[in-house]
């Protein structure tokens, strides 16, 4: 894919502006007969997902009852940007890198170690935790603490199914997610760009939250290498970088762990890590984002909205002064 570097020093693919006439043309007579009042909302909502779900061949389909409680209603990014503009620092720090190199990783067989302050640890196959609860598709907004957001339908379970499974002790307080880190084959794990492996923690309270998504699939299929298989979290409240990718282990413990992007720069990211657009990064402002997508040159920049329009998190955080605890 074509590049361009903005002024901002931030990659804008050139091929997603143009959106092809066929698409243009179905989705305008589409928005006509919806003027009209022929069609609902929801069916509205699924054939501009359909249209997103131009996926790759061959890969594995994966079953899942749409969850309506938790589908945004913004147009779901293309599958090609949500695959070739990506951040997995493992394979590289450019967003192109993954899409080319992770391709080699191997996702089968895979285990998950799930350890810690729990009465039931359990070390399980990938393809047996995909099985512990009923798999459901969610359409979530996605934010990068870089300023730009997408939308994607992605497929998992609540991951307080999984903890209601491994019965944690009073003493678990927080999550620790750990990815792999194998530098045969992930050849970013060999620079030092951040402390490997890559960990990302939540308090209990917020991994309990029915919104963090235990996640096996995007578009309908397994996940693609580049955005985290065989599993990832998906915690769409807060900042990308806490949606950790391929899950290797699993534990709870007592005290707030560390994590990957605290230990590289404690001032810049903190440890909550929600979307607020009151609390700017220090480098730049939080307080609008680009949808990748509508990267065109006259694209408007979108308002990032507080706790990235998930509000029902909030109560998570009664009582705590969100600018100390960023
Ligand atoms: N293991 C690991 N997980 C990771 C990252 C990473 O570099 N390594 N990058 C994070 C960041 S910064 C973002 S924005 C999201 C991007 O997910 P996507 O590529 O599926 O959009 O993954 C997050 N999870
Ligand atoms: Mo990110």
């Amino acid at each position: 894919m074509l590049f361009k570097r903005n002024p901002n020093g931030i990659d804008i693919p050139f091929s997603s502006e143009i959106t092809p006439r066929h698409i243009f043309e179905s989705r305008r007579s589409f928005i006509r007969q919806l003027a009209v009042g022929s069609i609902a909302g929801g069916a509205l909502m699924d054939m501009l997902t359909r249209e997103a779900f131009a996926q790759s061949e061959g890969a594995q389909k994966l079953a899942a009852k749409r969850d309506t409680a938790f589908v945004v209603m913004d147009k779901p990014t293309s599958y090609k940007d949500a695959t070739t503009y990506n951040n997995f620092y493992e394979f590289g720090t450019d967003k192109t890198d993954p899409s080319r190199y992770a391709g080699a990783m191997k996702t089968r067989p895979w285990t998950v170690a799930i350890e810690g302050e729990v009465k039931k640890p359990m070390t399980i196959d990938i393809d047996s935790l995909m099985k512990l609860a009923p798999l459901e598709e969610r359409v979530y907004r996605l934010r990068c603490v870089e300023g730009w957001s997408m939308v994607i339908p992605w497929t998992g379970y609540s991951f307080s199914e999984l903890i209601r499974k491994v019965e944690p002790t009073g003493n678990a307080k927080f999550v620790e997610f750990i990815s792999l880190a194998d530098k045969k084959q992930m050849p970013g794990v060999r620079s030092p760009v951040l402390e490997w492996p890559y960990v990302e923690g939540l308090r209990l309270d917020e991994a309990k939250h029915p919104l963090a998504l235990l996640t096996f699939g995007m578009y309908g299929e397994v996940l693609p290498n580049q955005n985290g298989a065989p599993l990832r979290m998906v915690v769409p409240w807060k900042y990308g970088f806490k949606s950790v990718k391929s899950i290797v282990k699993i534990r709870f413990v007592k005290d707030q762990p560390r994590t990957a992007w605290n230990i590289a720069a404690p001032q810049e990211y903190g440890f909550y890590s929600n979307v607020n657009p009151e609390v700017d990064h220090p480098r730049w402002s939080q307080a609008t984002e680009r949808r990748i997508g509508e990267d065109g040159f006259f694209a408007r920049k979108r308002k990032t909205l507080m706790f990235n329009g998930y509000s029902d998190v909030a109560s998570l955080y009664s009582g705590m002064d969100l600018k100390k605890f960023f």
